[in-house]
């Protein structure tokens, strides 16, 4: 029971009730305090990180007034709340974020003007919350922005690592990953000591009966870790509302370290007991799109659905309701299959701790249930060795195996002539070992489960999930196309383009209800506005020339036709295909005459992204670029005709430098591969074009902007499987310009040729997999396109601001309408005035 204060006691409280600042001398106040006492600083040692800390501390303590209200409304309310669980949120920064939500920035660029600091340096002195990998870890972040902004009553559960994703430096043309210890200072996170959960692992599973005679499973033994909550506020934008996210870390159950081992002289091992513990939630996988089966991947999984579960359970609880109406209270989404173990652990607790019959509880916990699937690549979908489950989570593996026999029975009983079914869609694999398949237990567990874009939705109908279609109906399954924060990729990235809409829109309410945006078509060939879309673009080009300036040393001419390529390096992304074409282009213009030379629009090829560290071949592609950039830049014959940039440790901060810089950014996986990807929304809602394939969102960005704005090319989907069986067992032949590529660099004009052999053989010799050859002279003479269609800056500016105008459908709001309407069944908790 919380203790609250009496009644005749309140008013004496209220009269203390913190008011928040409002002007740039209040905000100074506040800021100033937090220097001079929260930090022991002074002006006379006041560097810009302590003037961030000030300005974060004073925007905090305004965040976290609205925060308790929220709270406080949400649990006095009593709606059903959404709970979004999510292995992983790339958030970025917080500080402007949090000005531009609140909607205080300017009174606090007036206030640090005052006090001698400018607004841009003390934002860049945060270090991103960097913890996720790529596009799953933010739409979690967007997503949280989103439900905040809407007013929907919604916490995010995830782990506190205390190292996020590594940084990436770029050492000889090489990556070199270092850790990314992002905790020393970090203002937006409070520590709730006295939120904790006991989480057990390992142990084994007794039988027995109760006092009805009712059989009933225990699980004892084994070891207790502790889960402390750390919780982060969540601010929407021009709304009251503050959400929570709240991240488990982990600590040794005895607190410090076991003293009855420290005293008896064992410190090593008390200690070692206390470091175990602690490494559950130290550090982020740093893999996208790839699943490697390790231990503690799977101790960090139940961890923290155990932690978020219990958490759930006992909020619920207090409510005093019956367990029926847990469903119409809770509505949980698990963000892909990480949080699949969710399901087997509400089924315990309904069963082994709540006493509610089988069929019961599987009822609760089957309506409770939302499964967003993010990829069909076999490699990232998630198995987990039966013995490994055996050992870790005894009782949890039972569980799943009664799942799995009832739902076996229920399919054998409606499709009993089919003799395979049962082996297919068994979440058990027969294989040696067995695995537990978490796509199938996440689909039998839930009550509707999505794709992320249109494509997506309907590939995993027809393959991963085909059989289950089958079994459920087709209503099981539905789309929630991905989209993005308009505050964050658009507002804060781009903040001169955002005023510039205003200024047409009438204000800021596009922000909020993106679909307005359609309202800028007017203005398309309006010769005020299209110059100053025009100059915007450039200004921002300019500071990403200054940016390359600085950090590579790279002089690069902004008005060329800025390239981009930032995601995760990975085959099916096919970076390779970009850089095999920059290459192309190079022979090229080496063969060029003058004449030719003087026709060609400069181009800058800028690429960025971080490969997974045991991922050989992405950390090839990562060093070819580089060595390809050494030979080209310093190129007398190319001078600015071509530039090939390497940016170092691309993260969100970055990208909301990038994005709004672009001309032309690439989406170019080969087709069927990419879920949805939402960088290309973010470059596009910036005023850049696109060059893609018909892949993921690319299809529906096309059918909203239209097909002359964007550049499509390659093979689609449907031709893929048929392709790659005839590289296999058909006659194969190489791209000849491809081939042209590949023969210089294997005559070493980017260095060592031995050093790129793998690459060239996956596609000469193995298959090529990914369809570059296939793909190569479609993408070359795309490329061409963009050349001629770039040289007419009339045309492609209209291209560009048109696009802008039909991008409302990509808002992440729309998402988070769609899953509240569709999947979740919730309404918003609009904030009353006086709240
Ligand atoms: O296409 C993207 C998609 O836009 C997809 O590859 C990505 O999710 C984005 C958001 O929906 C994604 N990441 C992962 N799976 N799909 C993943 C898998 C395992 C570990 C980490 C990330």
């Amino acid at each position: 029971v919380e203790a609250s204060i009496p009644e005749p006691q309140r008013a004496a409280w209220k009269k203390f009730t913190p008011k928040p600042f409002d002007t740039a001398e209040e905000f100074n106040a506040e800021a100033v305090r937090h220097i001079e006492t929260t930090l022991a600083r002074s002006m006379y040692n006041c560097d810009e990180g302590a003037a961030y800390a000030g300005t974060a501390l004073a925007f905090r303590d305004r965040l976290v007034l609205d925060w308790n209200k929220t709270q406080q409304a949400q649990t006095f309310k009593d709606q059903k709340r959404v709970y979004y669980l999510s292995l992983e949120f790339l958030m970025g920064r917080a500080l402007d974020n949090a000005m531009l939500n609140i909607g205080k920035k300017d009174v606090a660029v007036k206030g640090l003007s005052d006090l001698g600091f400018r607004m841009e340096d003390i934002i860049s002195q945060e270090h991103d919350a960097a913890l996720g990998n790529g596009g799953l870890g933010r739409l979690a972040a967007c997503f949280l922005d989103s439900m905040a902004s809407l007013n929907y009553p919604a916490w995010g559960y995830g782990l506190r690592y205390r190292y996020g994703i590594f940084k990436q430096e770029i050492i000889d043309g090489y990556q070199v990953e270092v850790p990314d210890y992002w905790l020393d200072f970090n203002p937006w996170e409070f520590a709730r000591h006295d939120i904790t959960v006991d989480v057990q692992f390992y142990g084994y599973v007794s039988k027995y009966q109760d006092d009805d005679g009712k059989n009933v499973s225990f699980w004892e033994g084994g070891e207790i870790v502790q889960a402390c909550a750390y919780d982060v506020p969540i601010a929407g934008y021009g709304t009251s509302t503050v959400n929570n996210l709240r991240l488990w870390g982990s600590k040794a159950a005895s607190g410090e370290f076991d003293f009855q081992k420290f005293n008896s002289g064992e410190y090593e091992s008390s200690v070692a007991d206390q470091q175990r513990a602690e490494t559950i939630s130290a550090v982020l996988y740093p893999n996208d799109n790839l699943e490697r089966g390790k231990e503690l991947r799977l101790k960090q999984q139940y961890f923290w659905c155990a932690a978020s579960l219990f958490d759930i359970v006992r909020r619920f609880k207090k409510t005093q309701r019956p367990w029926k109406d847990f469903p119409n209270q809770v509505a949980i989404q698990l963000n892909d299959t990480h949080p699949t173990l969710a399901i087997p652990e509400l089924q315990r607790i309904l069963i082994d701790q709540e006493g509610l019959d089988w069929d019961e509880a599987w009822s609760i916990v089957s309506k409770t249930f939302g499964y967003t699937n993010h990829t069909v690549l076999p490699e990232a979908l998630e198995k987990w060795s039966v013995p490994l489950f055996q050992h870790l989570l005894p009782r949890h593996l039972q569980i799943i195996y009664d799942i799995n026999l009832q739902f076996l029975q229920y399919v054998e009983r409606n499709f009993p002539k089919e003799r395979d079914i049962l082996s297919r869609v068994s979440i058990i694999e027969e294989a040696n070992p067995k695995m537990v398949r978490m796509a199938y237990l996440a689909v039998i567990g839930s009550h509707k489960v999505n794709g992320v874009a249109e494509l997506h939705s309907d590939l995993i109908k027809t393959t991963i999930f085909k059989d289950f279609v089958k079994i459920y109906g087709p209503d099981k399954f539905t789309n929630v196309t991905n989209g993005i924060t308009p505050r964050r990729w658009l507002h804060q990235a781009n903040p001169r383009l955002s005023e510039l809409i205003a200024s047409k829109l009438g204000g800021y309410d596009f922000l909020k209800d993106l679909t307005l945006l359609h309202k800028l078509e007017a203005y398309v060939d309006d010769k005020d506005f299209r110059k100053e879309f025009q100059e915007i673009k450039y200004a921002n080009k300019v500071r990403l020339a200054k940016y390359i300036k600085d950090t590579l040393g790279v002089s690069v001419n902004p008005s060329a036709l800025f390239d981009v390529q930032v995601k995760r390096i990975h085959e099916y992304k096919r970076q390779q295909l970009n850089i095999f074409g920059v290459i192309h282009r190079y022979l090229a213009i080496k063969a060029m005459s003058p004449e030719e030379k003087k026709k060609l629009a400069p181009r800058v090829s800028i690429f960025g992204g971080k490969a997974a560290p045991g991922y050989w071949m992405a950390k090839t592609v990562i060093h070819l670029v580089n060595q390809v950039g050494k030979v080209v830049n310093s190129d007398k014959d190319v001078g600015d005709l071509l530039k090939v940039i390497y940016l170092e440790d691309y993260n969100v901060s970055k990208a909301e430098i990038i994005c709004p810089a672009s001309d032309i950014s690439e989406h170019i996986s080969t087709a069927g591969t990419e879920a949805s990807g939402t960088s290309n929304m973010k470059f596009v809602i910036n005023g850049g074009l696109i060059i893609g394939t018909c892949d993921g969102a690319n299809i529906e960005i096309t059918r909203e902007i239209g097909e002359n704005n964007i550049f499509l090319f390659g093979n689609l989907a449907e031709d893929v499987e048929e392709l790659r069986h005839s590289h296999m067992y058909g006659t194969y032949t190489l791209d000849p310009s491809l081939a042209a590529v590949f023969d210089s660099i294997q005559s070493g004009t980017f260095g060592d040729a031995g050093a790129f052999t793998s690459l060239v053989n996956g596609i000469v010799d193995h298959g090529d997999y990914y369809l570059v050859s296939d793909d190569f002279a479609s993408y070359c003479k795309t490329q061409d396109l963009i050349d001629e269609a770039y040289r007419n800056q009339d045309e492609w500016l209209t291209k560009a601001i048109t696009s802008v105008a039909r991008m409302g459908f990509f808002s992440s709001d729309r998402c988070i309408d769609e899953y509240a309407e569709m999947i979740w069944n919730t309404e918003p908790l609009v904030p009353s005035k006086d709240e």
